[in-house]
């Protein structure tokens, strides 16, 4: 009997990844740097009510829902917005281990069209995983305010993938996207990316090992043989379908090692790898983006500003306050006139139960039970809300809000938390700090 996962002990990655689908289903995986509207897309496709906002990091586990085109249907994975396939984060962990070892006909990778270069860089890491790959530039409406424009015929070739442009929120581009991913699973358009090429050195090295890991019978060899010299060595040991023994594993790595020596400058090469995939998608960007420098030079000066390590902190801590001091002094007034107003309707009521002669025991639960207390949870509560959830959406519309999550975020790792839980703590406190006043 030959070794197999539990025999070892070893349990597979894509077994716990694997989504259950009927002959003829369809997985598809809708991954993204955060907060690019992949759960948008996903509710838009699937008519679920993923959580949306304009934060990052709301979506932390996967989510699943289904659809049908043209009598074929899919399961779409809505994953968490990660930066890289290379990360520490757990949220973005779930979504770099369904990519890697989930079973998924395609993976549609939805992008900011406002900041395409910074999103290429997962697109890169996908196409080195599997062939399979859409790129959904999504949120072209808020490009469009930004007068940013995208050439999607030159962005197609020069990755070779194709490229939908999408508005996820207003529905723009979504028969499309669907019409792709058809093409796409169905086999009826056949992709091959153009993966990114390094320098001379680092190909020399790939092409060593590549040969060694297919006669393991390891999958994306050319994707592991790159993480092997970026050093991911934890995550290339768990990668999936590696030979089942510890055994085999280390005679492979063994054989690895002996064709390329990379002990001496390891980080060289992790620090090359990351600046060649950068200027890549620089080089992308300069060929299929036109923006307007103006528009963009002030938006950058307001970031600086909002995001500086002087500035930063004071100017939220002042938006907070004045959201916060908003919320309790101009509550007071429609509070007063809530409370006065149903108070007032409560004599109305005990009069009415009197003249029906109605048993004191039912007045008592009805009115002055009841009545009493919605009455006070009605005037005390609803007029901090009112004031409160406006203004906290005006600052998220204005995308404030991922920014207070990065000038936070060093503080809250010092707490072994992440910025991004910051906005949750925010809400609550505040919403507490109206209540208990
Ligand atoms: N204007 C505009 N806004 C959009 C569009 N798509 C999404 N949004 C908004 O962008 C914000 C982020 O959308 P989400 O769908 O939550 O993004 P996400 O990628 O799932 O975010 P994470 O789960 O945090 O990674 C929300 O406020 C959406 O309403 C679009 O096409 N146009
Ligand atoms: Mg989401």
């Amino acid at each position: 009997m030959g070794l197999t996962s539990q025999s070892t002990g070893r349990v597979k990655p894509g077994d716990i990844f694997y989504v259950e689908k009927e002959k003829g289903e369809h997985v598809i995986a809708l991954a993204g740097n955060p907060n690019t509207g992949k759960s948008t897309v996903f509710n838009y496709l699937t008519g679920l009510k993923q959580h949306t906002g304009n934060w990052p990091g709301k979506t932390v586990v996967n989510a699943q829902g289904e659809y049908s085109y043209n009598k074929n249907d899919y399961i779409l994975v809505d994953l968490p917005g990660a930066y890289s396939l290379f990360t520490s984060s757990k949220d973005e962990e779930v979504a770099k281990d369904f990519i890697c070892f989930g079973n998924h006909d395609a993976v549609v990778v939805v992008a900011d069209a406002s900041c395409l270069e910074r999103n290429l860089n997962l697109v890169f890491q996908i196409m080195e995983l599997t062939d399979n790959v859409i790129l959904c530039v999504n949120l072209i409406d808020e490009a469009k305010k930004k007068n940013i424009y995208i050439n999607r015929g030159m962005l197609e070739k020069l990755l070779n993938i194709p490229v939908i442009l999408t508005a996820a929120r207003s529905g723009i581009g979504m028969d499309e996207l669907k019409n792709c991913i058809e093409e796409v699973v169905l086999k009826k358009r056949l992709i091959k990316p153009n993966r990114v090429i390094y320098n001379e050195k680092i190909e020399d090295k790939v092409n060593c090992i590549v040969p060694v890991l297919e006669s393991y019978g390891i999958d994306n060899p050319r994707y592991y043989a790159l993480r092997f010299l970026d050093s991911s060595l934890n995550y290339f040991e768990n990668a999936c379908n590696l030979p089942q023994s510890q055994e085999k594993t280390d005679e492979m790595l063994e054989e690895i090692k002996l064709c390329v020596n990379i002990d001496d400058d390891k980080d060289v090469l992790r620090e090359e790898i990351s600046k060649e995939n950068y200027e890549h998608a620089k080089y992308i960007k300069d060929k299929c983006v036109k923006e307007d420098s103006k528009k963009l030079y002030i938006d950058k000066k307001i970031d600086d500003i909002i995001t500086s390590k002087i500035f930063g902190i004071p100017i939220m801590l002042l938006m907070l306050g004045v959201i916060l001091w908003l919320t309790i002094q101009g509550a007071n007034y429609p509070s007063q006139l809530l409370s006065k107003m149903l108070f007032s309707f409560e004599g109305v009521l005990t009069n009415l139960c009197l003249q029906y002669g109605i048993p004191d025991f039912i007045h008592g639960i009805l009115v002055l039970g009841l009545y009493r207390t919605l009455s006070w949870v009605i005037s005390v509560m609803l007029p901090p809300m009112a004031i409160f959830f406006p203004l906290f959406t005006l600052l998220e519309d204005l995308g404030y809000l991922p920014r207070v999550a990065f000038n936070l975020d060093h503080l809250f790792k010092k707490a072994c938390a992440h910025g991004k839980q910051c906005l949750c703590m925010c809400m609550v406190n505040i919403c507490y700090n109206c209540l208990s006043h």
